[in-house]
Parts: structure tokens; C-alpha cells; sequence
């Protein structure tokens, strides 16, 4: 299989599609696409990418683009209890939370573009992107209250799966805009971020070098 992302940096949904790929255990190349550059404006970069957007999983000469059938071509391919849980309530919820993921949250994801390369720190939210913060911690808390410890894993629904797989971008977010948040939100963004399939893309993200001035949000301040 070949996986086409975006910018690391960037690009929120290439990091889904990614963790997915990852999370299959199935073997998969990557392949880096550097978004805005004159090949990907003039659309030569994007042949073989159907929606003109990352990611896309080639898989037997198939396309799979939009990280959310990533996922279920790749579920179907490794096997549901890779990434969803088994018990039927439990993967109403995981299944409604990834789809709310999917589509909404848009003032938090134009408000706070993923960036791994900087963080705010005098940054301030909008009430429109804390109410979307307030709305995860509130999925969050329901999935870690009511199925997280089932596994003695302490992911949303116990083992990591499709959860934790479109919240993840969501938890940089917090991290590198210094979002206010609970205990339990917190402590989650922490285990997330130091997930080893996380620190191996933001050590990647990190050793990225390009201009992408598309997302420029003022005030940052680089890791590095
Ligand atoms: N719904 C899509 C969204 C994909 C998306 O918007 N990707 C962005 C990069 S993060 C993109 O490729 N945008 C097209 C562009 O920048 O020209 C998914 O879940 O994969």
C-alpha cells in the first residue's frame, strides 16, 4: 500500500490517514506531497489524488482518499477490533464520535490550524472554539468514563483505535495553543502525545523544511 500525506506540519488529516495505516499493521509507504508549491497549485501533484486532497491510500491499484474510509477500507482489511470496540454501545458511540469529528468542529480547526513546528503561547480562543474544546471533553469524559477502562489501556474506548485515531490532531491543537482544559482532558492530550506512532511524526514534522504560510496564525513561537 502507498499512503499520500501532506505537509507533517500541516496537514491534520494526513496524520489520521497515517495513524490508521500504522494502527492496520499492514506494510505501507509513504509518500510526502509538499503542499502549495507550484506543482501542487497547478494540480500536477494531485493525479492521483481523486478529491485533490491528502491522504489517499493506493491499495492494488485502487484509490482510498478521505481519512475516514482509510479507516474502514483499513478496519475491513486488518480486522474491526483494530480499530473499534466490540461491545455494541461502545462503538455506537466511537462510530458517532468519529463521524462528529469528521464534520464538525470547524472553529476549532480554522481557529487553531495544526501546527507541530510552533506553539502560542499568548493565544486566545474564541468562545466559538471553546465550545468545540468543551464538546470534546465532554466526548471525551463520556468514552473514558463509560469504556476506557475496559481494556486496563487507557485509550477512549480502552485499546487504541478509530477514536483515538481522529481526536489525535485535536490534542496537538490543545497542546500548541495552549488551550485551557480538565484534568482528564489533559492528562488524555499527554498520553496521546507521547504515543510512540505520534513522537515518530512529529520527529518527522519537525525535520520538515519549506514555506507554508497558508495556515499563518500570529504569535507563534518555534520548537526548534
Ligand atoms: N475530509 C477529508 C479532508 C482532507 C483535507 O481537507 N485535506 C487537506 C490537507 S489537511 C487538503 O488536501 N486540502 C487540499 C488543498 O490544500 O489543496 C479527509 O478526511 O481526509
Amino acid at each position: 500500500m502507498k499512503l499520500i500525506i501532506g505537509n507533517r506540519t500541516y496537514s491534520s488529516w494526513s496524520l489520521r490517514g497515517w495513524l490508521a495505516a500504522k494502527q492496520s499493521l499492514l506494510p505501507f509507504e509513504t509518500e510526502l506531497r509538499v503542499m502549495d508549491t507550484p506543482e501542487w497549485i497547478s494540480g500536477a501533484a494531485k493525479a492521483d489524488m481523486p478529491s485533490g486532497k491528502v491522504p489517499v491510500l493506493w491499495d492494488h491499484g485502487e484509490p482510498v482518499w478521505d481519512s475516514m474510509a482509510i479507516i474502514l477500507h483499513l478496519a475491513d482489511k486488518a480486522g474491526h477490533d483494530r480499530f473499534w470496540p466490540r461491545d455494541v454501545p461502545a462503538r455506537q458511540l466511537a462510530y458517532a464520535m468519529c463521524a462528529e469529528m469528521h464534520s464538525g468542529f470547524a472553529p476549532l480547526r480554522a481557529g487553531c490550524p495544526m501546527d507541530l513546528q510552533q506553539h502560542f503561547p499568548g493565544f486566545r480562543p474564541t468562545p466559538e472554539v471553546m465550545a468545540d474544546v468543551q464538546r470534546i471533553e465532554s466526548l471525551w469524559e463520556q468514552a473514558l468514563g463509560r469504556f476506557g477502562s475496559e481494556t486496563g489501556e487507557p485509550w477512549l474506548f480502552g485499546r487504541f483505535g478509530a477514536a483515538d485515531i481522529m481526536f489525535a490532531p485535536v490534542c496537538t491543537r490543545i497542546d500548541s495553543y495552549h488551550l485551557p482544559v480538565g484534568d482528564m482532558a489533559r492528562s488524555y492530550v499527554a498520553r496521546v502525545l507521547a504515543h510512540p506512532w505520534m513522537v515518530e511524526w512529529r520527529d518527522a514534522a519537525m525535520a520538515e523544511d519549506y514555506d507554508f504560510t497558508r495556515y499563518d496564525v500570529p504569535g507563534g513561537v518555534r520548537r526548534r
